[in-house]
């Protein structure tokens, strides 16, 4: 394959080239050729692919469908096949290759595209890179106009990740949200190349997740929550079906219990996790930082061992998060212990613990993921020395990836405590710069998070998610050198465009032309 050597940043040449290109996230390397090929009918084959071939193919043949006047079919037999009204397929061949991707990248998600007029050849060294490269050419779509057929431009792009974690966090115990919105948020995840969903299962409003172990918890623990609803929780059926959905889409799920804090929903549910052996009430407010575990109480140890072992079970992902947040009632040396043991259970269930950013004041054990998210004015000097000392981090500043926070002041969803997040907010800022003194190297990546405490409805989630989620996807995949807050505004107009056609409710905020 040829590749040309990838330029270092936006000069004027390429800008006014990149104008018929708008891709999210931009790419590491585009260059535009001249002409187009149609792609009304586009006819899928994936090669070398073994087992992933059948339902990749028909992933990318549906993905593509979706697109104004394009038809995608592919080459299972048990396809129907829709013929093409010129009678003319352009093929789109999604091909194992070692080679694919940007010179130099080791990443197992790079992938290359290239368009002209033998048709569309996409190249990865796994199949991950095959679905990043089918999201990129998704974008560069062209809707039919003017007797012109829907078409593509030549193009080669050679593209890999900056960051490994890519994510968004979504807390389904405030407001809960189930198989099927989870589903639809997987897919605009995936749509912007994000390959992590944080699931936020439990809080003190509601138990989200069935625990064989405890089926109590489900049971008495979910059925309410911020939102005035009837709440709910995923069955392990529900997390099964979601996993299958997310790892065809090369989502992994990182499900999270939330101790030793927020745990109002299981002390409602056993009384002996309480020092005087009385449930607490129920409780569907919005306050944080009230509840708390006890750790010389024999019914501690038992219960996280139960909890987090059926949780470890369930996941077919490496990492259990066991939160670790806004611990206000509890000294130093008892909430360390807390770490110590949980991460020791998630451990010996087998997985990697990943926990916010407040458990790296306690002695971590090497490989634990630590997730900061707390832009107060603070002391991170712990998290600093974590990092030197081997822990990895992920970067989840509030005052930047913070979903539910309003983007204006008079905005009727979310919340305002880390202050307002346009869509700029969102976009501009660097993850090496935002806690002086961490070392760039201990950064794993970058996580959205949306929490549910004023998110009542799937359509206010998506209204929270788009465009901001589009912004943190380019901070996370895209190289700084590369990205640019103008050009972004005028790619993320066009995307618009798909939102709408779909009906995908979006924020229009007045930082965009749309
Ligand atoms: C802080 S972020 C929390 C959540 C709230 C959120 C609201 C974090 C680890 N804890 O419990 O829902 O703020 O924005």
């Amino acid at each position: 394959m040829c590749r040309s050597q990838k330029p270092n940043r936006f000069d004027q040449t390429q800008t006014t080239r990149y104008l018929m290109v708008s891709i999210i996230p931009q790419p590491l390397h585009v260059e535009p050729g001249e002409g187009h090929v149609p792609v009304g009918a586009l006819e899928v084959h994936a090669v070398g692919l073994d087992g992933a071939a059948p339902w990749l193919a028909d992933l990318a043949a549906s993905v593509l469908s979706g697109l104004d006047g394009v038809t995608a079919t592919h080459d299972d037999p048990a396809a129907v096949a829709v013929p093409a009204a010129d009678g003319e397929r352009t093929a789109l061949v999604l091909r194992v290759d070692g080679a694919a991707g940007p010179e130099g990248s080791t990443s197992p998600e790079r992938y290359s595209l290239v368009v002209d007029a033998a048709g569309v050849t996409a190249t990865a060294p796994e199949p991950a890179g095959l679905l990043h490269a089918v999201q990129t050419l998704r974008q560069l779509v062209v809707a039919p106009g003017e007797g012109a057929p829907a078409r593509v431009p030549h193009v080669v792009v050679h593209d890999a990740p900056r960051y490994p974690w890519r994510g968004l966090s979504v807390d389904v115990a405030r407001t809960f949200f189930g198989l099927d919105a989870l589903r639809a948020v997987v897919d605009v995840a995936a749509a912007y190349k994000l390959n992590v969903l944080h699931l936020h299962l439990t809080d003190d409003q509601g138990w989200r997740i069935e625990s064989p172990s405890r089926p109590e918890l489900a049971k008495l623990s979910s059925g309410g929550d911020t939102s005035g609803g009837t709440g709910g929780h995923l069955s392990l059926a529900d997390f099964r079906a979601l996993q299958d959905h997310a790892a065809e889409r090369f989502v992994r799920v990182v499900p999270e219990i939330d101790v030793p804090g927020h745990i109002n929903a299981a002390t409602h549910v056993y009384g002996d996790l309480m020092p005087d052996g009385v449930p607490t009430d129920a409780y569907h407010g919005i306050e944080v930082g009230f509840s708390r575990l006890t750790f010389d109480l024999p019914a501690t140890e038992p219960f996280l061992r139960d909890v987090f072992t059926d949780l470890a079970r369930a996941t077919d992902g490496e990492h259990v998060h066991l939160g670790g947040d806004e611990v206000l009632k509890m000294e130093p040396a008892e909430y360390a212990r807390f770490v110590e043991l949980c991460e020791r259970l998630i451990l010996e269930a087998g997985k990697k613990p990943v926990a916010w950013q407040e458990a790296a004041k306690a002695p971590l054990r090497p490989g634990t993921l630590v997730q900061y998210w707390d832009t107060h004015p603070m002391d991170l000097t712990y998290l600093v020395d974590a990092a030197r000392a081997g822990a990895r981090v992920i970067m989840s500043p509030a005052n930047r990836v913070y979903l539910d926070m309003k983007y204006t002041a008079d905005f009727p969803l979310g919340q305002e405590w880390a202050g307002l997040v346009e869509v700029r907010d969102a976009y501009d800022w660097e993850p090496e710069q935002v806690v002086p003194g961490l070392p760039a190297e201990s950064i794993e990546g970058v996580e959205a998070a949306v929490w549910t405490e004023r998110i009542p409805t799937l359509d206010a989630l998506f209204t929270m998610l788009l465009p901001r989620l589009s912004a943190v996807a380019e901070v996370a995949w895209t190289a700084p050198d590369r990205k640019d807050w103008d050009d972004y505004r005028r790619r993320v107009a066009r995307e618009a465009h798909a939102w709408r056609r779909t009906g995908t409710p979006f924020h229009p905020s007045v930082q965009v032309d749309w």
